[in-house]
């Protein structure tokens, strides 16, 4: 169902002209509040009067993850201390958190995003959704949770662990639909296999995932273990949390939320704004935060802009699901290397599960050595060692003609690789670079 036709469904050229407008007001406030635009643009000659059109957001200044942390922690705080009534934070592996402060007005519009979201995926007031996203500083528990109450669904606000529980909710509760990692999904089908509890018997119907890259093979997975629906949800901390884009009923790309969040596709490398469906890094431009707006903000995420419209009705651009991270894509003897790749390839091979680590080294001859384990699934591992060989040749042959590069493979037991309840890590990068 479009939760919002007037907004979601926009004439092209009037979305423009709103985002347009919003970006004009966006840029004085910015340049008059937040010494850190103040003295790019300076440093740039920009003016917000030079704002004529929206080509023209090119001429203003970035946002990195590290300028906001080195304007940690209230920097690039607009808003008067006393409107923020909520704060996220997301850590990440190194440094201090970047930070996102809400006022009563960004909770209100990020309810709207994630009731879009969530209707976009078939969720109703009829509904009982199992909210797994955890809850706290990270914005997937509440996002969610705001999205299920905005329509008016009843909401199990279980947070991420605890999948015994879980699993007895789901029956007892007869959860309709499941919000959660896409890595925590399918541990949670897992287990329910192990407790000998039929997925398919339950009333759990559809689901949205993200917070994490994840490919089309494992969504096929996640469906076909629950008979569900299951659709991806996007969004990051800076920005506002889960609901910046989200799939409809197509499954064919994301929509973003364009009158409140302004899209670019650039060159990492350059800066320089992409064509149409080329992939590079997204960046997004608040249009209507109030606590703590941003410019142009590089989210690191590769993905690329689907020009064409969407059978469902929805005039609102979309984004391919995302490739990667500029940050996650291993870059081994130069070759360009996703996760998501590995993932992908991986699940189309009989007798693995979906469940791998990615190893890399730099040997001794100082070439970079990957190596992947991949779990097995239990009927193979208890089968002669013939078998496994076959099946670990067959692994690194796939991978040499998917990836263009060599990487041993090590078959290792069921379980082993260890679950994540929240987002999965996928790669352990011993290279010293
Ligand atoms: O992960 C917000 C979120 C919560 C999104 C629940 C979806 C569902 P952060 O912790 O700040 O926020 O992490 C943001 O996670 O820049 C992407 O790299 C990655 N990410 C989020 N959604 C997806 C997705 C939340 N659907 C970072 N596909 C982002 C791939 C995703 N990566």
């Amino acid at each position: 169902m479009i939760y919002n036709p007037e907004y979601e469904c926009m004439e092209t050229g009037a979305r423009q002209r709103l985002q347009l407008a919003r970006l004009k007001n966006l840029v004085e406030t910015l340049y008059e509040k937040v010494p850190f635009y103040h003295k790019k643009m300076d440093e740039m000659g920009v003016k917000s009067s030079d704002i004529h059109s929206l080509a023209d957001i090119k001429r203003l200044p970035f946002t990195t993850k590290d300028d906001l942390r080195d304007n940690y922690p209230r920097g690039f705080l607009v808003a008067p201390p006393d409107r923020i009534v909520e704060v996220h934070m997301s850590s990440g592996t190194t440094g201090k958190p970047v930070v996102d402060e809400y006022t009563q007005n960004d909770i209100d519009i990020w309810r709207e995003c994630m009731a879009r979201t969530m209707s976009a995926a078939g969720c109703t007031s009829r509904d009982i959704v199992q909210n797994c996203y955890g809850y706290g500083l990270f914005t997937g528990g509440p996002g969610a949770h705001y999205g299920a109450m905005t329509i008016g669904a009843e909401v199990l606000p279980m947070s991420s662990g605890n999948t015994a529980r879980q699993l007895m909710v789901m029956q007892d509760f007869g959860s309709t639909m499941l919000t959660c990692t896409p890595s925590y999904a399918l541990y949670m089908a897992e287990e329910a296999a192990e407790a000998g509890i039929d997925l398919h018997k339950l009333p759990i119907s559809k689901g949205c995932f993200g917070a994490e890259a994840w490919s089309e093979n494992m969504r096929k997975e996640i469906e076909s273990r629950y008979g569900m629906k299951a659709y991806d949800i996007y969004g990051l901390t800076e920005i506002t949390g889960p609901g910046v884009a989200f799939e409809c009923e197509a499954q064919d790309g994301l929509h973003v939320n364009e009158d409140l969040f302004y899209p670019e596709i650039i060159n990492p490398e350059t800066g320089e704004p992409l064509p149409f469906g080329e992939k590079g890094e997204l960046v997004f431009t608040t249009l209507t935060k109030d606590g703590t707006p941003l410019l142009r903000y590089r989210t690191r995420d590769i993905t690329c802009i689907i020009p064409e419209p969407c059978s469902c009705g929805r005039t609102t651009m979309r984004v391919h699901r995302l490739f990667g991270r500029t940050d996650d894509m291993l870059i081994i003897r130069g070759v360009n290397v996703f996760p998501s790749q590995i993932e992908n390839a991986l699940i189309e091979i009989e007798g693995t599960e979906p469940q791998y680590v990615i190893v890399v080294n730099r040997g001794e001859s100082h070439l970079d050595e990957v190596e992947l384990q991949v779990e097995v699934k239990k009927e193979l591992f208890s089968d002669e060692t013939r078998g496994l060989e076959q099946l670990r040749k067959k692994i690194e042959n796939v991978m040499k003609s998917k990836l263009q590069i060599g990487v041993k493979v090590k078959l290792v037991e069921p379980k082993t690789i260890e679950r994540s309840i929240g987002k999965a890590k996928r790669v352990i990068d011993n290279r010293q670079i």
